[in-house]
């Protein structure tokens, strides 16, 4: 359920199938996989997938250059008239792919003017970002945010890549924390809407999203959503988290009423992949592979 919401916000999600729970049964969106590097490095993630920040380990997806990504949305707009939103996800992060991204974006605002745009982040890169996104009138930003406390992070996050160096343990997890939470408030401040998405790991951070939660909610975010984390042994390595467990589906539904105080939880998201087109929970991106776009075209 939603807290009663201004009418001038209330008008920014109505066609967003992730933001507005009401217009994922109406309206579709579709991500375009042109980020394949990434700054850090996520116990949960296997590189070889999508990016878990949005996405579940599957399939690798077809990497696409910026120009292939405007030709095969076009051809998606053309295809699924309900297409309102353009996401870019992965399958490494957004922002460690600055040319790449803002490429696609620019392009698309050129050719597909009516698309909203959305990315998801890490963070780690946001705060130097926050003018560049906001001048290309991305107006969705969603942030991965794991954790608040450093002692939490090193248990998730083995290294990131800052300044040229890699950075390891709690000190890496602290730079991570302080760029997520700089981001967040420069993007609030900027009017952006901010949906922060955070990865249930029983016996890691279950208890800690809670306190995530309210200071992500008094910072300003507008919506909150906890993901379970999908682990299971076929994906491969998970690093620092070997035999770690997924949440059941009952303690997921715990932390989310336990979060739901005054912050807007996020119920209806499908971990979509990095390539992901269609409604939600409704994955076309088999039809539009690159060879059949160029067919379609
Ligand atoms: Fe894509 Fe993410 Fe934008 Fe949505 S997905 S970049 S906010 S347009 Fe949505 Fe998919 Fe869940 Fe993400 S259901 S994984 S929350
Ligand atoms: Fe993987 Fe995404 Fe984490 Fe990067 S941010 S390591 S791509 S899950």
């Amino acid at each position: 359920k939603m807290h009663a919401l201004p009418e001038d916000i209330r008008r920014r999600i109505e066609n967003h199938p992730c933001y507005s729970e009401e217009a994922h049964h109406h309206f579709a969106r579709m991500h375009v996989a042109v980020a394949p590097a990434c700054n850090i490095q996520c116990h949960y993630c296997n590189r070889k997938y999508d990016c878990a920040n949005e996405s579940r380990p599957g399939v690798v997806s077809e990497l696409l250059t910026p120009e292939q990504a405007v030709k095969k949305t076009l051809v998606v707009a053309a295809a699924i008239p309900q297409l309102s939103v353009l996401g870019i996800a992965g399958p490494g992060d957004p922002l460690a792919n600055p040319e790449r991204t803002f490429a696609t974006f620019r392009l698309l605002a050129e050719k597909a003017p009516d698309i909203k745009l959305c990315v998801s982040t890490n963070g780690l890169a946001l705060p130097q970002y926050v003018e560049e996104l906001a001048r290309h009138n991305i107006d969705h930003v969603t942030i991965t945010i794991n954790c608040i406390d450093p002692d939490v992070g090193a248990q998730i996050y083995p290294w990131i890549f800052w300044r040229n160096k890699r950075v390891r343990g709690r000190a890496a997890a602290e730079i991570l924390i302080e760029q997520q939470q700089k981001g967040l408030e420069m993007l609030v401040a900027k009017g952006v809407l901010v949906k922060v998405n955070s990865v249930m790991i029983p016996g890691v951070n279950d208890e800690h999203l809670k306190e995530v939660s309210k200071v992500v909610k008094a910072k300003g975010a507008f919506l909150h959503n906890v993901m379970p984390l999908i682990a299971a042994a076929e994906h491969g390595t998970f690093y620092g988290l070997m035999g770690q467990r997924s949440p059941t589906p009952e303690e997921l539904k715990a932390l989310q009423d336990a979060c739901e105080g005054e912050m807007n939880m996020m119920r209806h998201c499908r971990q979509c992949r990095a390539d992901a087109v269609g409604l939600l929970g409704e994955d076309r991106g088999a039809e539009f592979t690159m060879d059949k776009v160029e067919a379609m075209e």
